[in-house]
């Protein structure tokens, strides 16, 4: 073969990978979920977010007011909104509860009893609010890696109790732990 019939195969080949790559479209649309997140402050919702994002979550800060993160998964997008957990920040989670079609709860299993028992008031809350009460809700009983971290198991029976739900339904209540204990 002469030496321009070899570029014009290599220039054809080159236009063939141009098509190939050009032509593909666009990956299909993945749906989003739209999530709202709450728990006390110090229970790890920004440390969750970022690294399910795979984000650092060293050195997070405290969350003053809200923030946003979408999370994507292989088949959706979490658009997540994380409210801050400051006693004086609480308050006002519920004007932020529209839209929401899914509810991320997140506890410090290694928390006071004092604390605990604020974050089983604000989930209660959270469960009974007109704009979440339908909606899924997951559980997570973070700080699990600490020696002084109640079991999920523990948490489950702690939180469920007073819970005005019948036993079926609390199986749609997962809860789990963000960090594994080592
Ligand atoms: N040991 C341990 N520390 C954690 C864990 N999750 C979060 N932390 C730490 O706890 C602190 C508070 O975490 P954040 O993610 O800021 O908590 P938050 O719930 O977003 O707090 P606010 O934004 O104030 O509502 C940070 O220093 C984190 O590194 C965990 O599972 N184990
Ligand atoms: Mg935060």
């Amino acid at each position: 073969m002469s030496d321009l019939r070899i570029t014009e195969a290599f220039l054809y080949m080159d236009y063939l990978c141009f098509r190939a790559l050009c032509c593909k479209g666009p990956p299909p649309a993945r749906p989003e979920y739209d999530l709202v997140c709450i728990g006390l402050t110090g229970s790890g919702k920004t440390s969750l977010l970022s690294k399910l994002c795979s984000e650092s979550h060293e050195n997070v800060v405290s969350t003053t007011g809200f923030s946003i993160k979408a999370v994507p998964f292989q088949n959706a997008i979490l658009n997540v909104k994380e409210l801050g957990g400051a006693d004086t920040i609480r308050k006002y989670w519920s004007r932020y509860y529209q839209g929401s079609q899914g509810v991320i709860f997140v506890l410090d299993s290694a928390s006071s009893e004092d604390d605990l028992e604020t974050a089983r008031n604000e989930l209660h809350s959270a469960l009974q609010h007109p704009q979440l009460c339908t909606l899924p809700f997951l559980i997570l009983a973070n700080h699990q890696d600490k020696p002084a971290a109640r079991s999920v198991q523990e948490i489950k029976r702690y939180v469920y109790l007073f819970l005005p739900l019948k036993n079926e339904e609390k199986k749609n209540f997962p809860i789990d732990s963000v960090m594994q204990k080592h």
